[in-house]
């Protein structure tokens, strides 16, 4: 009402009036997705659903539908990502050193990956329902040279970490590294890799850290939109294989986003 006001003053005094930035996605909500026609809303919200009729028969799947929640249960837990004054998500702080991570008690999700693989765009479209939270996405790689942190009510809090490869190594081995050794909260690593590129070396040596500290941890893959479904094909198969040979504390199925 208040914000209306204003913009009636600005209006009628000829100020300039400010763009609002905090735009809902058309898609944000899982109400919005199930309105689509049902091959659609299959593809969002399964992605893999539309790869699999390109894979033969021979090939194994279980390791892509393992997690297959319900519907429901999405909508249960997408309310953790709606914002309320008894349940605020919003920034919390950055740290440039481990030293400088605040003290929390509740559990830690992070985010790592080579720069550029989408690790703010994730966390930015985890909180397609609250836009007036602030998640940076950068068009050049390396911008995130800090730690993010940012609060989900008192449910958890999500970091948003510092890129590696190119730039970047390092950050990664002052900050990553040591973060994901010592940190007592830390619940799940999520590592975020290029679909559209498949593995590559600096994902493997992440992948390695992440056995070697044993933490739970998961795959994501980003950017599947980004290539055609034949090459997306041929790099899932070759991180499924990865996954399955070369790790231990891996979720075995990978998520994969756009
Ligand atoms: N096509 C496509 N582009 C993406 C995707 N995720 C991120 N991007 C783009 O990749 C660039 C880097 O993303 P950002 O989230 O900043 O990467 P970060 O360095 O890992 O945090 C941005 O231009 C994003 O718009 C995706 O799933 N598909
Ligand atoms: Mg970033």
């Amino acid at each position: 009402m208040m914000f209306r006001l204003q913009l009636l003053q600005r209006l009628q005094s000829g100020a300039p009036v400010p763009l609002v930035c905090c735009q809902i996605h058309k898609l944000a909500s899982l109400q919005k997705a199930t309105s689509l026609p049902p091959r659609k809303m299959q593809s969002l919200l399964y992605p893999f659903s539309g790869l699999e009729v390109h894979l033969d028969r021979s090939v194994d799947r279980m390791q892509f539908q393992l997690f297959h929640p319900s519907v429901e249960d999405m909508m249960e837990a997408e309310k953790l990502y709606c914002s309320s004054p008894s349940h605020k998500i919003d920034y919390h702080i950055s740290a440039v050193r481990l030293d400088h991570a605040p003290a929390l008690t509740q559990p830690e999700v992070c985010f790592i990956g080579r720069s550029n693989v989408g690790k703010s765009s994730l966390i930015k479209a985890l909180f397609s329902l609250a836009p007036e939270v602030e998640v940076r996405v950068s068009k050049t790689p390396g911008h995130t040279k800090k730690m993010n942190f940012f609060r989900v009510g008192k449910a958890f809090t999500l970091v948003d970490m510092p890129g590696y490869g190119h730039k970047a190594p390092g950050d990664f081995v002052d900050m990553v590294e040591p973060y994901l050794y010592t940190r007592k909260n830390l619940v799940r690593t999520f590592l975020l890799v290029d679909g559209s590129v498949g593995l590559q070396k600096a994902d493997l040596i992440a992948l390695e850290m992440c056995e070697e500290t044993r933490s739970p941890y998961v795959m994501v893959v980003t950017k599947i939109d980004k290539c055609g479904q034949g090459a997306l094909l041929t790099n899932l198969l070759s991180l499924q294989d990865v996954v399955k040979h070369q790790t231990t504390s891996c979720f075995p199925q990978p998520f994969l986003i756009r």
